[in-house]
């Protein structure tokens, strides 16, 4: 006889909309995973992606048991090891390291991002265990950081409006964001506010799936939002399209911020952006004039647009914006970019600095991966890094400047332990590969940054094959350490609750599998932000202190469009649909609908070159090359590229991707890394 049974869960996945999902369990075999009705966010449907996680969870190439190098570095050949021998050769080459004098350990580096945003498989145990070694901290900066640093310089922090509020907005404004893609729960509120009458507008130098169904495009060039916002602003104080009493009340640094607005014309934001000064005026009207009148107006940002140097200070005079024209006095008005500074995440119980014995170690910036693993020790950066711990992470894919990336990885003289679901690019330059559960497998808690739910996720099914969770791996690490805390042992059930401790319903959680956070509606309608003023910081005078602009303004790009006569095509690399970031890559169903790794590029450059949609191009800068598929595509402005992420570089043609081109350069707030600031050429190729 069969069983059949249902369980709760949630999507550990890097994306603004966190589903709640329902696994349906046949003779301990996951047959389906849906979106859960029950929870509003989610509304029953999940993305094509995780709709076929289980795809994912019993692929033929998912790893089952603990493997060991056998050939050079990179290629990826291994044998399978007990997880004793595997956990005791690791602890020992660890333990060696750190044994050497009291901060050597911090040769050692922790490399993890979001591949899980769960809190007991992310920095749990493993924050534990690499506290208690004295290892190297790492700055995980790879993703949303200057927007984050920007938000919180300007609101007070990462907070916004509620995403179901855009459902009553009048005119939305999706900047940098591709929702129909990335962030397809929000857009279900934007479509329907759009059937009541809401103006739709897009702001992105790609005509990407949602720039199609807004009502207007607004195809600027990449790194030029914050001149964008403030040619807004210049528009609003001319025409008075402005709310004086929220201005008086809520925020501070007003007449410096209209004195620098002033300087922006729009004849000079269109030079700067690439557009009609036209399109500036009549953004400005649409979002002046209609809040001026009551209606809702709100901005849904995404991190697409902060990818370059100026990417702080451009989410900075963004979200100036919404004050201007008083948009937070209702709760369908304002600006959402992260949810997640809502979210009381009890960091401290979970990680447990205070298990440092000696000073804070050093701190190594994910983004600077490249150089960092090929520098050598001085005063200045400290030890080499001699052993590297990858999890929840594929940075030889997804870090910028691949080649020193890959260089690195390639170091004999590096120790690197991976732990993974596949044979990622990363993966292939382990020492050890240590096969992990995936989200059907272990406990988890999560956290969001598109809503401001909580989601607790329950085991499905057994671990596949020898697969143990992150925080399995570290309990055992940390006993072959010989590490005593009873910490240590603390299971996987209890971490759930310490994660958010008394400021989280738990009996809810475990009931629905969501908890809701008791926020207001409308956040800022009587100011109290959470800045230092209390205002929205129009001028920031912590900025101010640490030598910076107190002002947003606009930075010109590293690699300025038009800037560079050998290499003229400005190149952003967005997210692909049907993948996340380079997750679900290896599932076929998934990679058929992509294809194969493309770039977009407009028939005017393309003519130019003389080259064929549909031909083989090389894509090229002075930090390498990359060859791939060209597509002559209205999706591409011109002077702009669109070579669609991430792909596994094995995958690729010549074992490359995009990240061969991108550089190791950060942002000017939150040390953040700038993918989309990056020159380009490109010339026909043949297929090898
Ligand atoms: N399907 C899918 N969903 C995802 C991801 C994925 O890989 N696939 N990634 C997830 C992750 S990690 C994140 S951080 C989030 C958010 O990830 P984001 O990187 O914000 O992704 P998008 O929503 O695609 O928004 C990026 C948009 O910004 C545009 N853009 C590029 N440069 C500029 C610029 O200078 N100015 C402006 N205005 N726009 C620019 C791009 O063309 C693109 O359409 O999405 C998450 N969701
Ligand atoms: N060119 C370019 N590069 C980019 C971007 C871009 O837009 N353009 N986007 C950037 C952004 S926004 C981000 S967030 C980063 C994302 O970079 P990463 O955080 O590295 O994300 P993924 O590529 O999805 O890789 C996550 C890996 O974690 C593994 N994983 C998932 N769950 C678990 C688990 O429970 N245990 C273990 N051990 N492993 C697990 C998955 O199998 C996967 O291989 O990439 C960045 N890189
Ligand atoms: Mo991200």
């Amino acid at each position: 006889m069969t069983t059949t049974s249902t369980i709760l869960g949630a999507c550990p996945h890097d994306c603004p909309d966190t589903c709640s999902f329902v696994t349906t369990v046949q003779d301990g075999i996951a047959v389906k995973v849906q979106g859960n009705p029950a929870h509003p966010h989610t509304d029953g449907a999940l993305c094509t992606k995780v709709s076929r996680y289980t795809q994912r969870t019993y692929h033929p190439e998912r790893i089952l048991q603990p493997l060991k190098r056998t050939g050079p570095k990179g290629a990826g050949q291994f044998t399978p090891v007990s997880w004793e021998s595997a956990l005791g050769d690791i602890a020992a080459r660890l333990s060696a390291i750190a044994a050497r004098s009291p901060d050597a350990a911090q040769a050692i580096l922790p490399y993890s991002f979001a591949g899980t945003m769960g809190l007991v498989q992310g920095e749990s145990i493993a924050g534990r265990f690499f506290n208690k070694l004295g290892a190297s901290l790492l700055d995980r900066t790879i993703c949303s950081s200057a927007g984050a640093e920007a938000l919180t310089q300007t609101l007070g922090g990462k907070i916004g409006m509620q995403v179901q509020f855009f459902a009553e907005s009048k005119l939305i404004l999706i900047w940098g964001s591709n929702s129909i893609a990335s962030n397809l729960h929000f857009w279900r509120h934007a479509q329907e506010a759009k059937r009541h009458g809401a103006r739709l507008i897009c702001i992105d130098p790609r005509r990407s799936e949602t720039a199609d169904k807004c009502h207007a495009h607004i195809a600027l060039l990449p790194g030029t939002d914050a001149a964008l916002a403030l040619g807004i602003m210049h528009e609003l104080v001319r025409n008075d399209w402005l709310d004086h009493a929220y201005i008086a009340q809520h925020t501070l640094g007003w007449d410096a911020l209209r004195a620098r607005a002033l300087e922006w014309p729009p004849e000079r934001v269109a030079q700067v952006c690439g557009i009609a000064a036209q399109q500036v005026r009549d953004l400005a009207r649409d979002y002046g004039q209609g809040a001026l009148r009551g209606d809702a107006t709100a901005i849904r940002l995404n991190y697409g647009m902060q990818r370059v140097r100026g990417g702080g200070n451009a989410v900075r005079a963004v979200a100036c914006l919404p004050a201007l024209v008083g948009a937070w006095r209702q709760r369908a008005g304002g600006l959402l970019l992260s949810s997640s500074g809502q979210f009381p995440v009890q960091r401290a119980a979970l990680e447990r600095p205070d298990l440092r014995t000696a000073k804070a170690p050093r701190t190594i910036n994910m983004n600077t991966i490249g150089d960092d693993l090929l520098r050598p020790a001085s005063t200045t950066f400290g030890p080499a890094i001699e052993a590297l711990i990858v999890y929840n992470s594929n940075p030889v894919a997804v870090a910028p400047d691949s080649s020193k990336v890959v260089q690195g990885f390639a170091r004999e003289d590096l120790f690197t332990v991976v732990l993974e679901h596949f044979k990622t690019d990363t993966a292939d330059y382990a020492d050890y590969l240590l096969p992990a559960t995936t989200q059907l497998e272990h406990w988890d808690v999560q956290v969001a940054y598109g809503h401001t739910d909580v989601l607790l996720n329950r085991p499905a099914i057994a671990p596949v094959g020898q697969a143990k969770p992150n925080s399995q791996i570290f309990r055992e690490l940390a006993r072959h350490m010989g590490y005593t805390e009873p910490c240590f042992a603390e299971d996987d059930a209890s971490l759930c609750r310490t994660a958010y401790g008394d400021a989280v319903d738990f009996q809810q959680l475990l009931g629905k599998g969501f908890a809701t956070l008791n926020l207001p509606d409308a956040p800022f309608a009587e100011g109290r932000f959470p800045t230092p003023s209390g205002k929205c910081e129009f001028f920031s005078a912590r900025l101010a202190a640490q030598g910076m602009d107190g002002l947003p303004d606009h930075l010109p790009n590293f690699e300025a469009p038009g800037s560079s006569a050998q290499f003229p095509l400005a190149m952003i690399s967005p997210p692909a649909r049907n993948f996340l970031n380079s997750t679900f890559v290896n599932v076929q169903s998934l990679r058929d609908i992509e294809g194969e790794p493309l770039l977009e590029m407009n028939a005017l450059d393309a003519d130019a070159r003389g080259l064929a949609s549909g031909s083989v191009v090389r894509i090229f800068n002075q930090r390498g090359d990359y060859r791939c598929r060209m597509e002559i595509s209205a999706r591409a402005r011109p002077g702009v590229v669109n070579g669609m992420g991430i792909w596994w570089r094995k995958l690729g043609l010549d074992g490359h991707n995009v990240n061969q081109l991108t550089s190791q350069r950060l942002t000017d707030l939150g040390r953040a890394p700038t993918f989309y600031d990056c020159l380009v050429e490109v010339e026909a190729a043949s297929v090898a």
